[in-house]
């Protein structure tokens, strides 16, 4: 079984070299984030791009969990669960501005659908709410072929209310699929709240109608988030099903880069705590400062690689279809 976090030593809360991995993840993510939110800003993207500033705690620290060849089904709030899965900056850019070295050959033009099926990131769930039959249906793969992986369903609080939510879990929660449905409860869908949607204070509640554990880990923390999803994979693996995991996140930045955010008061950012300063706090002296300036560095270098890239041309339409 694959020990490490892709490049990385044994996975132990404690050990400095693992903390440093988890941050140094953080710190790409983090620059990627500052990167879009600029480039967006200067009028030069092309799509969409939802900010996952302020959440990368979530996404690296529930990834780090994973195994190499576990299926990952993301949402698409920043870049975290892709980077975090083993992707490097560099395809991820190529697809988000078109370039045929993008992980899909840049097809998604804009809009993060990057996929590295060889560490299982399987794709964006673009359309909210599809992330479950397709995660399920992988952890339904992975029993039937009785490999031992796991599959991961990413979503937000406001995605938690979709049918296909309840209509998934109801039957992998009765075959005990190896499943983990992951939420980052930022607290808003776009401007709305999940209380004023939702009869629960908390989308974990929702597990209790299932007979599933229904756990809620601090978001801004990656190695409670971490050992949140340990547990809940090792339960998975073990053959006891799946586990609704729900992390408290923040949403520093707009639903979409220029958002002007009128749903929201002006002082929201007060309650934020910065993930990375969180970790931070664990490694020791100077090694945060280092690790910053080596991701910086890598993500600059990747940016600008994206930039001068060829775009998409025709010849890559056909490719990536699958027909019966
Ligand atoms: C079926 C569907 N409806 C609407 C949208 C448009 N949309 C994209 S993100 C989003 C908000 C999702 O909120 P939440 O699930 O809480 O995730 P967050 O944006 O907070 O990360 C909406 C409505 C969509 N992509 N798919």
């Amino acid at each position: 079984m694959d020990q490490s976090i892709p490049g990385q030593g044994p996975r132990c809360p404690t050990d400095p070299d693992f903390v440093e991995a988890l941050f140094h993840r953080m710190a790409i993510t983090r620059a990627m984030e500052t990167l879009m939110e600029r480039h967006t800003r200067e009028h030069r993207f092309s799509g969409w791009w939802h900010p996952g500033e302020g959440q990368e705690a979530a996404g690296i620290g529930a990834t780090a969990a994973m195994r190499r060849d576990d299926y990952l089904f993301y949402q698409g709030r920043g870049c975290a669960w892709a980077i975090g899965k083993g992707m490097a900056p560099d395809p991820i850019f190529g697809d988000l501005f078109g370039r045929i070295t993008g992980a899909t050959r840049g097809k998604g033009g804009g809009v993060p659908h990057w996929a590295d099926y060889s560490i299982g990131v399987m794709g964006e769930g673009a359309t909210l709410g599809s992330v479950y039959p397709l995660a399920a249906g992988a952890a339904l793969a992975a029993r039937l072929r009785r490999t031992d992986q796991v599959a991961l369903a990413n979503f937000g609080d406001g995605t938690a209310t979709r049918g296909t939510f309840h209509e998934t879990l109801v039957h992998a929660a009765a075959w005990k699929l190896p499943l983990i449905y992951f939420c980052e409860n930022n607290g808003l869908l776009v401007g709305t709240r999940l209380a004023s949607v939702s009869p629960t204070e908390n989308v974990a509640d929702y597990a209790a109608g299932y007979g599933i554990p229904g756990v809620i880990v601090d978001g801004q923390d990656a190695l409670a988030v971490f050992e949140a999803t340990t547990a809940a994979i090792a339960r998975a693996r073990a053959g006891d099903g799946p586990t609704l995991i729900e992390a408290k996140v923040f949403r520093r930045r707009g639903h979409y880069a220029g958002d002007p955010q009128h749903y929201r008061a002006p002082d929201y950012a007060s309650a934020y705590r910065d993930p990375l300063a969180l970790l931070e706090a664990r490694l020791a002296p100077d090694r945060a400062l280092a690790l910053r300036s080596a991701a910086q560095a890598q993500v600059q270098a990747a940016y600008e690689a994206a930039l001068a890239a060829p775009g998409a041309d025709s010849s890559v339409i056909y490719r990536d279809l699958y027909h019966g």
